[in-house]
């Protein structure tokens, strides 16, 4: 599946009890979210891949990927759109084995090089930051907004670049004033009242960028 689209949620199963993924997930979707990402650090591989096969067949009625983070042989078991991987977890081409050539794979980077060195590997995304300290990935400082704008250039050119990182529906216009063009929001949008309105609200304020 294409990856196109500036607005990437990410069901966080740190936020969301699995009971309720499938009602979150529906809701990220109807607010126009144009990928969405498993992630479930710590939880059982059967468990994950219980869920996936069960959050697949909502994205493929969205005609959205669906990407699961962290583990390459369950993005393969389920069939996912593809498989996102942090610094430490191995190389492109170690991913590649497992999951084939047409699997879309991204690498979370966290510095301009890091930015470039995925670019060179040939992923076919990244994410950038964390822009600012979150409490969803702790212990990371907040690497700012100053390299967006040379790396949304250098980078984003080539491949999609998602800034995440502590970006919530009310520093958004700040975010994509420092030259950010797509989006990853996780906990603004999972601990919203109304997760479907929220979601409406990242997808308009991008819609201009
Ligand atoms: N990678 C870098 S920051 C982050 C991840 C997974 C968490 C983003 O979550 P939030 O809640 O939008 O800050
Ligand atoms: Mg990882």
């Amino acid at each position: 599946m294409k990856l196109v689209g500036q607005f990437y949620a990410i069901l966080d199963l740190g936020y969301v009890a699995a009971a309720a993924a499938e009602a979150v997930s529906r809701a990220l979707l109807a607010g126009g979210a144009d990928l969405l990402q498993l992630r479930a650090k710590g939880h059982p591989s059967v468990e994950i891949e219980r869920l996936a096969r069960r959050l697949l067949p909502l994205c493929r009625d969205a005609a959205v990927p669906f990407i699961v983070n962290d583990h390459p042989e369950i993005a393969m078991a389920v069939g996912a759109d593809g498989i996102h991987i942090g610094q430490d977890d191995g190389s492109l081409a170690a991913v590649r084995e497992i999951v084939g050539p047409g699997m879309l794979v991204g690498r979370s980077t966290h510095s301009p090089d890091q930015a470039r060195a995925a670019l060179a590997e040939g992923f076919d995304y990244i994410g950038f930051g964390p822009l600012f300290p979150t409490p969803t990935k702790l212990g990371r400082p907040g690497i700012g907004l100053n390299n967006i704008a040379a790396v949304q250039a250098e980078v984003g050119s080539r491949i999609p670049v998602f800034c995440i990182g502590g970006i919530k529906r009310e520093n958004l216009p700040e975010v994509l004033a420092a030259g950010a063009r797509n989006v990853v929001i996780v906990s603004d949008l999972l601990t919203a009242e109304d997760v479907a309105e929220a979601a409406r609200g990242v997808k308009s304020a991008l819609a201009g960028c």
